[in-house]
């Protein structure tokens, strides 16, 4: 008989899942816990059936722009794929964007959230997009207490009734500079009735099909730079259906995401309200920037744990070389190594998650309101790097087959290769890093939560793990601190000071996590994944640092032998 090798399949992505189902024993209450597994369950059985198996099905359907109607009325019309209509419905019903706005689950809301969106994602083809910016909208209305526009749009954008409920997009990224959003082109301009109509091109607008924006333009007369812009709210369609003065000029052709329409945008009159004053824009939208970041962090580790439940149960299948692949010992190293950099992962991303829900539940400390900010664009670039090279590595514990379309298994590596891209790149948000510490001085904040983590460790080697991500830290704050630093030396650290942080910090989380699940659930599991991935090193901070050779590596320009001694 001919050999055919078996598919890879996948369990039920609550029940199999040891690391969700083990945080959640640990982080949430009793009562809380009780309460959220039946919706836990439930995503968790559609994620890992119906609509995974849909999805894959559907795997060659992308989004197709419709700009005409048969009789010449310019439509602009987006026509998405049937996993997203199907999520739509299901994002609403299981209140992935409602719950943290309930109140029921208190502080905990936005862990149980987090744990919501990691089932989700990765079986709807990133409909999670929409909903992050959904949620970033929401947060931006409320903190900005405008009345009006919290009673036209807050209470749909997280609704669970799918029949009002609306998503939002957030528009900042123009041709003039992705990251660089103080280059603004979009002018605002008063008309006739005395509201605001907005001019310009968009160049890269996720989640076209939402009913309303969130957008940065700059009021005619204002000056340059960030202050000088304004955040706007628009509602994407008038009362009759018709386009708000805008026009779709193409979707984007991506690497991935594919079946996340983005488009270019022309804004050619579009009616648009203030959210907050006239100017100061960038800061006014932050709290949509912080939400996104949080909300990209989830789906890394999201990502991750899809890739390493396929990629583990393949092994159980594929026989190489006289054994099952999951008895080698070379293909099991490399798969513990990936599952130890996702277990590090998403203990940040959830100690994210729960800062987050304790400031919006009103109950965090001032330290942890500082320490919040600290950690969102940490998790985000962390795990943002972490994702990509896991999904690599995924795939090539799949040999040939994870380098075939039909296997569903590339998107893995093309979708993951977005979360370091948007919501600001690793080296945006490294800069970001530096600025929260420096003006917010939020390292001691960190230090300290880092020692009360990794001071909960009993077990030997986890003791010593765990003194290895505070000595990364303290080192990190030696190095900034360092008097007369070079600020272009700082600049050129970033990223590796940024890391060392990040990494620190999930190994910390990690293992207090892990002394946990030896102590409750008797489970070795957590702890080997902590050892190993202290193995695998936090501290970045000694590999390169000498601005001469970066730049003649980079340019590839002359470099004298002295200068390189020097
Ligand atoms: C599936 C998962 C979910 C993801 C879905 C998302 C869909 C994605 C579509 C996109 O990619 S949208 C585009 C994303 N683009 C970015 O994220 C922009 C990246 N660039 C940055 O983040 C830059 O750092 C930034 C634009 C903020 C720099 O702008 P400026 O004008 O040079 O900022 P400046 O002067 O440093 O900051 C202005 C103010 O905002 C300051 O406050 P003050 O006015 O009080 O001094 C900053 O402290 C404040 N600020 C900036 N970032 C902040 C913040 N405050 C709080 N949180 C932040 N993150």
């Amino acid at each position: 008989m001919a050999f055919f090798q078996d598919p890879p399949r996948l369990a039920h992505a609550f029940h199999d899942d040891r690391v969700l189902r083990s945080y959640l024993a640990r982080a949430l209450p009793e009562d809380a816990r009780r309460e959220a597994i039946p919706a836990l369950e439930a995503l968790g059985e559609l994620a890992s059936g119906e609509l995974f198996e849909r999805m894959v099905e559907h795997r060659a359907i992308e989004p197709r722009l419709i700009t005409w109607d048969a009789w010449g009325h310019r439509v602009d019309r987006i026509e998405v794929t049937p996993t997203w209509k199907e999520a739509r419905r299901i994002a609403c019903e299981v209140g992935i964007v409602g719950t943290p706005y309930e109140g029921k689950f208190g502080e905990h809301a936005r862990p149980l959230q987090a744990a919501l969106i990691y089932l989700f994602h990765p079986s709807t083809d990133t409909y999670t997009c929409p909903l992050a910016m959904t949620d970033g909208a929401a947060r931006t209305l409320l903190s900005h207490r405008n009345t009006a526009l919290i009673d036209r749009a807050v209470a749909r954008l997280v609704s669970r009734r799918p029949d009002e409920a609306w998503t939002s997009g957030q528009w900042m990224t123009e041709r003039t500079g992705g990251s660089d959003v103080e280059q603004t082109e979009t002018i605002a301009r008063k008309d006739e009735s005395g509201g605001y109509r907005l001019y310009g091109t968009k160049w890269f607008t996720s989640a076209i099909t939402s009913e309303m924006a969130l957008t940065l333009a700059r009021p005619e007369g204002n000056g340059p730079g960030s202050r000088g812009l304004a955040l706007f709210y628009l509602e994407t369609r008038d009362e009759h259906g018709r386009p708000n003065g805008l026009l779709v000029n193409r979707l984007k052709d991506k690497l991935g995401t594919r079946k996340l329409p983005t488009a270019e945008l022309t804004l050619d009159g579009a009616l648009a309200t203030p959210v907050a004053g006239l100017s100061d824009g960038v800061r006014a939208i932050a709290p949509m920037l912080n939400i996104t970041r949080y909300w990209n962090s989830v789906c890394a580790i999201s990502g991750m744990r899809r890739g390493l439940a396929l990629a583990r149960d393949y092994a159980r299948r594929r026989r190489a070389f006289g054994a099952l692949l999951s008895e080698r010992p070379l293909h099991l190293d490399t798969l513990a190594d990936v599952q130890a950099e996702y277990e590090a992962a998403f203990h940040l991303v959830l100690f994210t998650a729960e800062l987050l829900g304790r400031e919006e539940a009103g109950v965090a400390t001032d330290e942890e309101t500082r320490l919040l900010r600290l950690v969102t664009p940490l998790a985000k670039l962390t795990t943002g790097k972490q994702t990509v090279a896991a999904a690599s590595e995924i795939l090539e514990a799949f040999g040939g087959a994870g380098y075939v379309e039909d296997t569903g298994l590339p998107a893995l590596l093309r979708d993951a290769q977005v979360l370091p891209i948007w919501e600001g790149t690793t080296n945006v948000l490294s800069l970001d890093v530096l600025r929260v510490v420096a003006k917010e001085g939020s390292l001691p904040a960190l230090l300290g939560k880092i020692e009360a983590l990794v001071g909960t460790a009993r077990d030997g080697e986890l003791s010593e793990a765990g003194a290895s991500a505070l000595a990364a830290v303290r080192r990190a704050a030696a190095w900034l601190g360092e008097g007369g630093r070079d600020p272009l030396a700082v600049e050129a650290g970033a990223r590796r000071f940024a890391l060392t942080l990040g990494r620190s910090l999930e190994l910390a989380a990690l293992v207090r996590h892990a002394q946990w699940s030896i102590d409750h659930e008797r489970d070795g599991r957590a702890r080997a994944a902590a050892l190993r991935f202290a193995r695998h090193g936090v501290d970045l901070l000694g590999a390169g640092g000498d601005l001469a050779g970066a730049r003649a590596l980079a340019n590839d320009e002359a470099l004298g032998v002295e200068q390189e001694r020097g």
